[in-house]
């Protein structure tokens, strides 16, 4: 594998941290830069000692989208044949908590890399926009499918067809983001919330992730199913016992994740 150019990939205790690294193009995303950080996701997705990935930009802003200039001259069939968003995909199939601390400008494909995260944290100053429509395109990486299901129908469209920025506020009033963090204190917050799901059961943490994923896109019925046979699994695993055997025997848990 090469050395990574355009993100920082470090482990800092259980947690696996990515910095986007392109700070004087607003972190803008061309391919590489976006292989490069799906690629740090799925080193971290395997590795036992990493339990929550943190994705951060390092500069003025999260990210400023996709890098327009190297999709200036494509066509759709340069697009069909270089599939830039397989890579995007994969994102989609990692297990673990995925937290994106997000500040300054977070646009376009920079949005959809946040949106594909589990939990977003923001600064005040935060400012969120799809301005694709202003280039004479769209969202192109799950944009458009990930702000419906979450605002619905009706705001994601004027959001949508008019590029506007939505401040931090409005991005957490409609339940796009999970909290304000002021900026000197959101690097320390991230990683204390990323440490306490840390510190939770492993599979609990995994099968919860996975049975929520289901709710978007299953029936009620077939959700609950599907969160029941996740439900029974978990009575195989030692964490279950430990909970609750400790639980019983009024004594704190000690989880070995597995
Ligand atoms: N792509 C390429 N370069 C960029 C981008 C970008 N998205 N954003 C900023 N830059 C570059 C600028 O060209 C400039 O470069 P240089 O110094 O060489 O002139 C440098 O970053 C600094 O930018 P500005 O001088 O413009 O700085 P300002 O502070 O004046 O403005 C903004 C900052 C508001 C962020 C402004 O740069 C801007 O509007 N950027 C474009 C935002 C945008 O339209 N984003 C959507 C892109 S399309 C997209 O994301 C589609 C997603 C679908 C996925 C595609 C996968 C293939």
């Amino acid at each position: 594998m090469l050395t990574p150019q355009y993100v920082k990939a470090s482990i800092d205790g259980r947690i696996g941290r990515i910095r986007l690294n392109r700070p004087e193009r607003y972190n803008a995303l061309n391919r590489a830069m976006i292989r490069e950080i799906v690629e740090a996701m799925e080193r971290f997705d395997q590795d036992e000692t990493v339990a929550v990935i943190v994705l951060n930009g390092e500069g003025k802003s999260f990210s400023a989208g996709a890098d327009i200039e190297e999709m200036v001259d494509a066509t759709p069939v340069s697009m069909e044949l270089l599939d830039p968003f397989a890579d995007w995909d994969r994102i989609s199939r990692l297990h673990k908590p995925l937290i994106a601390a997000v500040h300054g400008f977070v646009l376009g494909g920079g949005f959809e890399l946040a949106l594909a995260c589990d939990l977003i944290y923001a600064t005040p100053e935060t400012q969120f926009a799809f301005p694709e429509v202003g280039l004479g395109v769209m969202p192109g990486a799950g944009g458009t499918q990930r702000l419906t299901k979450r605002i619905g129908r009706t705001r994601a469209l004027e959001w949508l067809w008019t590029g506007d920025r939505m401040p931090a506020s409005e991005a957490q009033q409609l339940g796009i983001i999970n909290r304000i963090v002021e900026a000197d204190q959101l690097e320390a917050h991230v990683l204390t919330v990323a440490e306490r799901i840390a510190a939770q059961p492993v599979m609990s943490v995994r099968l919860i992730k996975d049975a929520v994923d289901k709710a978007g896109n299953l029936s009620l019925q077939d959700g609950m199913d599907h969160e029941r046979r996740n439900f029974y699994l978990l009575f195989g695993t030692n964490d279950q016992t430990e909970g609750m055997q400790a639980f019983v025997e009024k004594r704190q848990p000690t989880f070995k994740g597995n």
